[in-house]
């Protein structure tokens, strides 16, 4: 992708613009030199125009036109013009600065690079530096023809107009084309052919046949709200084809699910279960979290299913159908650690300890492990308005690499969803990362359900 705007710099400067669009780069004054009259080769008569400074502070700012920047010397007015500034210092810090919509806002002359009124380029061929080019600071952000909400050049810009590099763009309408924006993980097709063949898959799923086990067995621990419950609702809801809410959710202080439940999800269509459990736990939190001790025994299988955790005490031997000698169908294949994504950055350090010690725990036993990052939408307003944007907002990249980080576990096991919470229809994209989700813990489960099978064969054959 051409240009330095990453794709939620795109993103943003689309819902400024107020339809969808892609940004098609025209001009980079260090690639086309720095003239004036390059500058208008490139970009007159084009249309809309978005141009973005990259000051040597690391601050980002610039101004959009709807207006074509070809023509003769003389000041004018574009009601729907706007400067903006996406980075302070590094930072991403996006906020938009409307035309006053009464006095002319920017210049139309063939001896001048782009220039609004309060945020000049160059006449001419802007001053070289050591580090870029000086562009110009007349009235530098001085607000008299834009609104400038309380900010100043200084707090825009450092004070300054020295800059790395300037680039100006087209402005394509259309939605946003994958192939103008960096993908950072690759994405399934976000139609219903991916989501059915998903569907069957998950449908058709049978366990590692050798092992002789009926049923995975899919075990979901995580903080308090992190949406465990929340998450089989949704695969409940999918094959139900309609919002359903089997465990109950909610936001509270406490753990809202008290007790350990086996679920198993019916398919309507074949009259049947699926060939899985998804197994939900009481949270991780401060004082009454599930135990570690509850924890190893649901995951040897001695704890029974609907067994009622005991917030002050650990689960023992004498719990009423206490499974003694389990085997490999009682015990869990596949762990789902659950993070909230929205509280990542603030994780209590106590929760933090405990999610570490239960991983050391999985790890100890050889169970596969995955992270389910729940809340997405609530990371990304883009995320939120089209759940099919996940793979290409930098804020989920970034938090995925973060619970990859915290949890001990590759990137690539660290799932981004978004649960069914507010809605009351299904979504077609928010099923395809949902079931998605669900056939990688499947396949995890056959790979641990295979390794218990050589481990077996190899001990039968000593
Ligand atoms: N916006 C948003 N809200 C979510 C999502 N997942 C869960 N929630 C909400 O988060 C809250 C907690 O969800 P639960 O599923 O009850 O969380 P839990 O992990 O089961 O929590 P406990 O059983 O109390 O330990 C609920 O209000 C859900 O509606 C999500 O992906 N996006
Ligand atoms: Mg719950």
């Amino acid at each position: 992708m051409d240009g330095l705007l990453k794709n939620r710099d795109r993103i943003q400067l689309s819902e400024w613009i107020g339809r969808a669009c892609n940004l098609v780069l025209l001009y980079k004054v260090s690639r086309d030199g720095g003239s004036a009259e390059k500058f208008h080769n490139l970009c007159d008569n084009k249309g809309p125009t978005v141009t973005v400074f990259y000051n040597t502070d690391n601050n980002v700012y610039g101004g959009y036109l709807s207006e074509t920047w070809g023509g003769t010397d003389q000041w004018c007015i574009d009601q729907k013009a706007f400067l903006f500034k996406l980075y302070s210092v590094g930072e991403w810090k996006p906020k938009k600065f409307f035309s006053n919509g009464k006095s002319n806002n920017y210049y139309k002359s063939t001896n001048y690079g782009p220039l609004f009124a309060n945020l000049w380029s160059f006449y001419g061929s802007p001053e070289k530096s050591c580090c870029g080019y000086k562009m110009g600071s007349t009235s530098f952000f001085s607000g008299s023809h834009f609104h400038m909400e309380g900010e100043t050049s200084q707090s825009i810009a450092n004070g300054h107009n020295d800059v790395t590099e300037m680039e100006v763009y087209f402005v394509k309408d259309g939605p946003l084309a994958l192939e103008h924006a960096t993908l950072w993980r690759e994405q399934p097709q976000w139609n219903l052919q991916t989501f059915q063949e998903l569907k069957e898959y998950i449908t058709k799923y049978e366990p590692f046949e050798e092992s002789e086990v009926p049923e995975a067995n899919i075990l979901l621990i995580g903080q308090v709200g992190a949406g465990k419950s929340s998450f089989l609702n949704t695969i409940n809801s999918i094959f139900k084809g309609a919002i359903s809410s089997r465990a109950c959710t909610g936001s509270a202080e406490n753990t809202l699910t008290k007790s350990f439940e086996k679920l198993r999800i019916r398919d309507p269509a074949a009259k049947k279960h699926l060939k899985f459990r998804i197994c939900d736990t009481r949270g991780i939190e401060k004082a009454l979290s599930i135990k570690e001790e509850d924890l190893r025994f649901i995951m040897d299988g001695n704890l029974p299913n609907h067994y009622i955790f005991n917030p002050v005490d650990s689960a023992s031997a004498k719990v009423p159908g206490f499974v003694k000698d389990p085997t490999l169908k009682e015990r869990m294949h596949v762990v789902v650690f659950v993070i909230d994504g929205s509280t990542l950055d603030v994780l209590p350090e106590d929760t933090l300890k405990k999610l570490k010690d239960f991983k050391t725990m999985v790890v100890d036993r050889g169970i596969p492990q995955l992270v389910l990052l729940t809340k997405m939408d609530k990371v990304c307003e883009f995320v939120e308005k089209d759940i099919s944007n996940m793979f290409v907002s930098e804020g989920v990249e970034g938090l995925v690499t973060k619970a990859a980080d915290v949890i001990g576990i590759p990137r690539s096991h660290v799932l981004p969803v978004k649960n069914y919470e507010k809605e009351t229809l299904l979504n077609i994209n928010v099923n395809i990362l949902a079931l998605g989700a669900l056939r990688q813990a499947l396949l995890f489960a056959d790979d641990f359900l295979e390794n218990q099978f050589e481990i077996e064969q190899e001990n039968s054959r000593r």
